[in-house]
């Protein structure tokens, strides 16, 4: 709309009414120049409206350890696919990886690693808003109403927990509260940005089903706050397996070294841990996952490196034996760790990962500081 209050044409020239009022007034005003701003004006318009109309997508990777090809599958790689299509948010949940004890230096260190991945994977730092969870103080505050809303019924339910809990059982260690409330700043951290979409392999699926209610509990007796979001769960790659123990999904934390293959594993490790993978009695390389679990994994790691579906992978090894299928995935998944690991000295190296983490930092706090502050005035905090 011009200051004046008429509209540009569809076309996106301007009236010429301008023009004509300006020569009146002995400008000398070119209409075809009045006509090109009015584009540009028109085009901009669009673009910015474009852009601010996209639906927003959040995802995070925990620091809690060296990221495998499980975290890339089901995590970085969805932001990768779709990171055009929605306003993408990013971060580094360094709160969440206290939930099980840390080297303090380490963590500091793998928060800029993890970024550094998100880089040389493809994630673009100018397409993306990429922070670290804990330089936004509002997800600790919104994580302490929506804990005000949670029932312990449905948290003792999560099935992460009943998994972490026994792991510290079994090393003989206490088993710390936040391990049993981190699904609620989950909810948080995605609730905060109002998003929409939250790519996640097959673990996380119950923790956005969590949110979900937590959001729509919320807005039922507060009125419209949340949007309510809906988990993005890939085809082909939602639940990696640990390469020596199939029942179970690829872990960073997995302290059998030959279980994880890490996006930092060498050429030669890598191959090895493949060659090593457990396999399934019996012969023929085909997807049953019920029944051939170790030969499924493999197959999917194929598809997922290779960019083919399962059942062009199943054609491709319709006469192969299992060493064959092992030799395949170890070349395909050594070729990618091997340009991955080149891109991430590259970016180690640059200023980038400062750069972005600090502009990050300052969108996703004026975001998330609108959210917070109608949430806490809805439920009664302060002074009104
Ligand atoms: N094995 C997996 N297959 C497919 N996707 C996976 N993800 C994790 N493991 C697999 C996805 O990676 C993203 C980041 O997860 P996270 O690091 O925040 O937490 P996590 O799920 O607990 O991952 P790990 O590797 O198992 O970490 P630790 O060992 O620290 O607990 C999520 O999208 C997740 O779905």
């Amino acid at each position: 709309m011009r200051a004046d209050g008429g509209v540009f044409k569809n076309d996106g020239a301007a009236t010429n009414a301008p023009a004509c009022e300006a020569a009146e007034n002995g400008y000398n005003v070119n209409v075809d120049v009045w006509r090109a701003v009015a584009k540009r004006l028109e085009l901009d318009l669009r673009s910015e409206i474009g852009k601010t109309m996209k639906k927003r997508l959040l995802t995070g990777l925990q620091p809690s350890g060296v990221l495998t090809i499980g975290n890339y599958c089901g995590g970085i790689k969805q932001v990768v696919n779709y990171q055009n299509d929605y306003e993408t948010f990013l971060f580094v949940p360094d709160m969440h990886a206290i939930t099980v004890p840390q080297d303090p230096e380490l963590l500091h260190r793998r928060i800029r690693e993890v970024v550094g991945m998100y880089l040389a994977c493809g994630v673009s730092p100018d397409e993306n808003h990429i922070y670290i969870q804990s330089e936004v103080p509002q997800h600790a505050n919104l994580s302490w109403i929506l804990e005000c809303t949670a029932y312990m019924g449905e948290m003792s339910r999560m099935t992460q927990f009943k998994a972490k809990s026994e792991e510290q059982e079994k090393k003989k260690k206490e088993i710390g509260c936040g391990l049993f409330t981190y699904p609620i700043l989950m909810a948080a951290d995605i609730l905060l940005y109002n998003a929409h979409v939250v790519p996640t392999g097959a673990d996380q699926k119950q923790h956005v089903e969590l949110a979900r209610n937590l959001a729509q509990r919320f807005n039922a007796k507060y009125g419209e706050t949340f949007v309510v979001p809906e988990p993005l769960i890939p085809t082909v790659g939602a639940k990696i397996r640990d390469l020596q123990a199939p029942e179970k999904k690829m872990s960073k934390s997995c302290e059998n070294p030959k279980a994880s293959i890490f996006l930092t594993d060498t050429e030669k490790e890598a191959r090895k841990k493949i060659m090593s993978a457990v396999t399934d009695s019996g012969e023929g390389v085909y997807f049953d996952e019920a029944n051939k679990p170790g030969v499924s994994n493999l197959l999917t790691i194929y598809s997922v490196f290779k960019g083919i579906t399962i059942p062009d992978a199943e054609k491709h090894f319709e006469n192969a034996r299992y060493g064959d299928l092992k030799k395949e995935v170890a070349e395909v998944v050594c070729s990618f760790l091997a340009e991955l690991q080149d891109k991430f000295a590259e970016t180690m190296k640059s200023g980038i990962v400062d750069e972005t983490l600090d502009r990050g930092r300052d969108y996703a706090r004026q975001i998330a500081e609108e959210t917070y502050d109608k949430a806490r005035r809805l439920v009664g905090f302060g002074r009104v």
